[in-house]
């Protein structure tokens, strides 16, 4: 199987920079803001925005985030009979009224955000919520669409795309296998 890289670490760091420039501008500041990063580079990626907002800003975004479960080894198959559903959440914040930034690495089908509104609505009721991915790759099967996109990756649906983060992988990167 053929892996080739197609964003480079600082291209990736680079793109996460422009979505926190994005969402400061588009929040209007940083007022109100919480990151739910979604297991499990999403939380890396979700803590990066929050890190490089502070710098920005000086002011603290929590992170908090949602683990969700998914559709076993038949990923990329067409049975999508059983849902990602929601294990566990760890989000030790109020989010009533808050504008909450979604992130997660890659947007494929949107079932595992279609769980992860459902989950928030459960927690309380934010004022608004917003989707930051890292990359999407097109093949969506709900009406879900990010505000914030680092990369869009067209893709066939047998490939994978491979996110890379320091923190869990030791390097940092984007390939597409
Ligand atoms: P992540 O938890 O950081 O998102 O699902 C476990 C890992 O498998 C994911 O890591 C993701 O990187 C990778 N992966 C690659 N392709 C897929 C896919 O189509 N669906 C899911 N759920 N994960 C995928
Ligand atoms: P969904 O199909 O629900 O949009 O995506 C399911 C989950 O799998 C999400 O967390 C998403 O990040 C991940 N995912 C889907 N396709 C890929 C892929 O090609 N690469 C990686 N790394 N993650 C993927
Ligand atoms: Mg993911």
């Amino acid at each position: 199987i053929l892996a080739r890289e197609i964003v480079d670490g600082s291209s990736m760091q680079r793109a996460l920079t422009r979505i926190t420039y994005e969402i400061i501008e588009q929040n209007k500041g940083v007022d109100n803001l919480v990151f739910v990063g979604i297991k499990t580079r999403g939380v890396y990626l979700a803590q990066r925005l929050a890190k490089r907002m502070e710098q920005l800003e000086g002011v603290k975004v929590p992170v908090g985030s949602l683990d969700i479960t998914l559709y076993r080894d038949d990923r990329h198959q067409a049975d999508h009979t059983v849902e990602p559903t929601v294990t566990s959440a760890d989000i030790d914040f109020d989010i009533n009224d808050k504008h909450v930034i979604l992130v997660d690495d890659v947007l494929y089908t949107g079932r595992t955000v279609r769980a992860a509104l459902d989950a928030l609505m459960d927690l309380g009721r934010p004022k608004r919520i917003s989707l930051a991915v890292l990359v999407d790759r097109g093949h969506r099967e709900l009406p879900i669409r990010p505000d914030f996109v680092g990369k869009n990756i067209p893709t066939a649906v047998n490939e994978t795309v491979h996110v890379a983060v320091e923190e869990y992988d030791g390097n940092e990167g984007i390939t597409l296998e």
